[in-house]
């Protein structure tokens, strides 16, 4: 994207009324357009009082004229912030003077484009920026607070410049096509390529963590009829959202409800119980159930535990990837288990009663431990589904790349430049318009 060449205006805090409105201008002739509707020359970083006028010369306010020059601002561009008073009237007025001056209403974003654009941000620092406007909880602020700081980005840096030194190196091997590898530089190669691996895996983790903090994480209960899902949602809900029968079959539409574990924001979905069944309604319900499956982040098995048959079947559910997929074995209290963790089918699960209560804080503390969360966030930087997505697409092709430097250089070569690539988009040093579009057109305008 070209840098832009005009001058944009906007204002940037809230519509309505309130004690101080903020205007914001930002482009080459921000200050020559400050300058006519001020009749002053605002002196750099400043704040000074002056009278906005109108181009016949009608006062339109009375407020502060900040100036901030190029490229000392937060675009990078001469800046110059209007504080007037908080009337929609006296805005819109100054804002219409401004437009008469010469400058253009700016976009969503146009500021923080032009702030990545002039390399005062990188791509996952702008994200930053709006999730930290946007943010609903406090541990989320301060995550998008590092992300802003960097904190992000210079992780990603750090497993780009490994990746780069270990491409440098293979590269060079490619210039002598007649030489053969040797054994010794090629498992040389590998080791190296394992310990990006290692850190890449580690910074996904990370990123999983502030992804959950900014969009929450979506937990799906499914599995057989009656089993108790509906009496799951109303319990970690706090009340009695889902209708309880002991007739199978009484969900039929997708339930949400939204909660906090411990601060870590779920959306909680139940789902029709999963069987054939002839009622049209019943149908409808168990597909959309299917749906929500697809998009969970986890998965809620719940079997009853008193039911054999159900109990005979419960690996069935791994075939929704069994990562995401945690089994609740519900009801002990008819069966007089324990309550407590087991695994199945490389599956973990828990052992628990809805009625009574047994085993239910065993649940929340392994969905936690499953969203990595950590009540504090501490460390956590904000991320977003799009850098989680590069990440793991970087991920995936350095782990194709391995066992390939001894014999198959080349393929080996292209995963490791097609991983640095995926890697680049996170901080936008690799990235199409179309993408920036997208991503600015949800910010605030002004901002
Ligand atoms: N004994 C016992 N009954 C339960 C438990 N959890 C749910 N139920 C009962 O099982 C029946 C089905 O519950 P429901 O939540 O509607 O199951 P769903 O079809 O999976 O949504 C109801 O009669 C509940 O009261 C439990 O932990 N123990
Ligand atoms: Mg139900």
């Amino acid at each position: 994207m070209d840098k832009p060449s005009d001058t944009i205006a906007a204002l940037s805090t809230a519509p309505g009324t309130a004690a101080i409105a903020v205007v914001r201008l930002t482009g080459p002739d921000a200050l020559q357009i400050a300058t006519r509707l001020t009749g002053i020359t605002p002196p750099p970083r400043r704040a000074v009082l002056a009278t906005f006028k109108a181009p016949d010369g009608a006062k339109i306010d009375q407020g502060l004229v900040l100036y901030f020059p190029a490229p000392n601002s937060y675009t990078g561009e001469d800046v110059v912030e209007l504080h007037g008073h908080g009337s929609a009237v006296v805005t819109d007025w100054l804002l219409e003077t401004l437009y008469a001056h010469g400058a253009r209403p700016a976009e969503p974003g146009e500021f923080t484009l032009r702030a990545f654009l002039n390399d005062k941000l990188d791509l996952a620092q702008a994200e930053a920026v709006a999730d930290l406007i946007e943010s609903g909880s406090r541990a989320a602020a301060q995550a998008a607070l590092r992300s802003l700081d960097g904190a992000f980005s210079n992780a990603v840096e750090r497993v780009r410049e490994a990746l780069v030194r270990l491409r440098v190196h293979v590269e060079g091997w490619l210039d002598f096509p007649d030489e053969e590898l040797d054994l010794d530089t090629a498992a040389g190669l590998e080791a190296r390529l394992e310990e990006i691996i290692v850190e890449l895996d580690a910074l996904i983790a990370r990123v999983g963590t502030g992804r959950v903090l900014r969009d929450g994480l979506t937990v799906v209960i499914a599995g057989p009829p009656n089993a108790g899902k509906s009496s799951l949602l109303n319990t970690l809900a706090g009340y009695e959202a889902a209708i309880v029968t002991q007739i199978p079959g009484t969900t039929r539409d997708p339930l949400r409800e939204h909660l906090s574990l411990d601060g870590l924001p779920v959306t909680l979905i139940d789902t029709a119980g999963l069987r054939e069944s002839t009622d049209p309604i019943e149908a409808e319900g168990v597909k959309r159930a299917q749906r929500e499956l697809e998009r969970a982040d986890l998965v809620l098995w719940m079997i009853d535990a008193s039911d054999g048959t159900a109990r005979a079947d419960m690996a069935s559910p791994a075939a929704l990837g069994s990562q995401r997929v945690t089994l609740v074995l519900n009801k002990i209290d008819l069966t007089g288990e324990s309550p407590g963790a087991f695994e199945q089918d490389g599956m973990p699960g828990v052992r628990l009663s809805v009625k009574t209560g047994d085993g239910l804080s065993l649940l929340t503390e392994h969905v936690k431990s499953r969203a990595g969360w950590r009540g504090d966030a501490v460390g956590t930087f904000s991320a977003r589904r799009r850098h989680l997505e590069a990440l793991e697409r970087a991920a995936r092709h350095l782990r194709a790349a391995r066992g390939r430097f001894a014999s198959e250089l080349e393929i080996g070569a292209e995963e490791l430049r097609a991983a640095q690539n995926a890697l680049a988009e996170v901080t936008g040093e690799f990235t199409t318009d179309d993408l920036l579009g997208e991503i600015f057109a949800t910010f605030c305008i002004g901002k």
